[in-house]
C-alpha cells in the first residue's frame, strides 16, 4: 500500500453533476502529485466513481458491521467490493457522537472490510472535554485496542490508520503539527506495541481541518503520512495543493 496518502472526505455533500465535475478535475491534476488520492464521496454515487484507475483509489464513508439480509438503509463490504471500492472509512467521529457507532461495531466492520479485501481507514480521537483532562492517549488507545481487536499480522498492511481529534472536526480549528505528531507518535508506538515491528508500515493520516496553510507543516512530521479531509476536498484546488504539499 501507498505510505503518503490524502483522503476526501467529502461527507454528505456534492450532488451528482458537481462531484463528476470535482472527481475530473481530481483526476486531471493527480498526475501532478505524488501520493495516492482517495476519494470517498456519498454512497449514491461510488459505483461512477469506482472504475478510476491510477494513484486516484475510491473509498465509502462507512459500512455495514452485518453481511446481508433485512438491514434497511445499510450496505455491505460485499457490495463495496462488487463496485470495485478499494476503501472504507469506519469509526469516523461523526458515526460515532451523531450514529451511535461503538468500538464494537467498528471492530466489526474492519473484520468484514478485510474479509472482502477493501482497506479499512480507521479514525480515532479525543474530544476536547478529553484533552482538557489529559485523557487523550488512553482515549485513542483504547479506540485502537478495540478497532483492531482480533487482526492477524498480514492484515496489517491493509490499514490505514487516521487520528481526528474531535475538536478540529469542522471547527477550523487545527492541531499544532507539535500536538499532531506527539499523537501520530504514540499511535505508532501503540500499534507497534500491539502488533509487532511490522505496524510500523501502517500509513497514519491527520485529519481535523487539514488545508492547504497547514499541510506542509503537519506533513513534514516524522510519523504523519498523509491527511484525512474534509471541507478542503470539496474544491480540487484545495485538495490537490495539499497532496502537493509533502
Ligand atoms: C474533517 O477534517 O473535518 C474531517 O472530518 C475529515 O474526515
Amino acid at each position: 500500500m501507498a505510505r503518503k496518502i490524502v483522503a476526501g472526505n467529502w461527507k454528505m455533500n456534492m450532488l451528482a453533476d458537481d462531484g463528476q465535475q470535482l472527481i475530473q478535475e481530481i483526476v486531471k491534476g493527480a498526475a501532478e502529485v505524488d501520493c495516492e488520492l482517495i476519494v470517498c464521496p456519498a454512497a449514491p454515487f461510488l459505483q461512477s466513481f469506482s472504475m478510476l484507475k491510477g494513484n486516484v483509489k475510491i473509498g465509502a464513508q462507512n459500512v455495514s458491521a452485518f453481511d446481508n439480509g433485512a438491514y434497511t438503509g445499510e450496505w455491505s463490504a460485499a457490495m463495496l467490493k462488487s463496485i470495485a471500492v478499494n476503501y472504507a472509512i469506519v469509526g469516523h467521529s461523526e458515526r460515532r457522537s451523531l450514529f451511535g457507532e461503538t468500538d464494537d461495531q467498528v471492530n466489526a466492520k474492519v473484520h468484514k472490510l478485510l474479509a472482502d479485501g477493501i482497506k479499512p481507514i480507521v479514525c480515532c480521537g479525543e474530544t476536547l472535554e478529553q484533552r482538557e483532562e489529559k485523557l487523550e492517549k488512553e482515549v485513542v488507545k483504547l479506540q485502537l485496542v478495540k478497532a483492531l481487536d482480533g487482526l492477524t499480522e498480514e492484515s496489517l498492511e491493509n490499514i490505514v490508520v487516521a487520528y481526528e481529534p474531535v475538536w478540529a472536526i469542522g471547527t477550523g480549528v487545527t492541531a499544532s503539527a507539535e500536538q499532531a505528531q506527539e499523537m501520530h507518535a504514540f499511535i505508532r508506538s501503540t500499534l507497534v506495541k500491539l502488533f509487532g515491528d511490522r505496524a510500523t508500515e501502517i500509513p497514519l493520516l491527520y485529519g481535523g481541518s487539514c488545508k492547504p496553510a497547514n499541510a506542509k507543516e503537519l506533513f513534514a512530521c516524522e510519523d504523519i503520512d498523509g491527511g484525512l479531509i474534509g471541507g478542503a476536498s470539496l474544491k480540487s484546488e484545495s485538495f490537490l495543493a495539499i497532496a502537493q504539499s509533502f
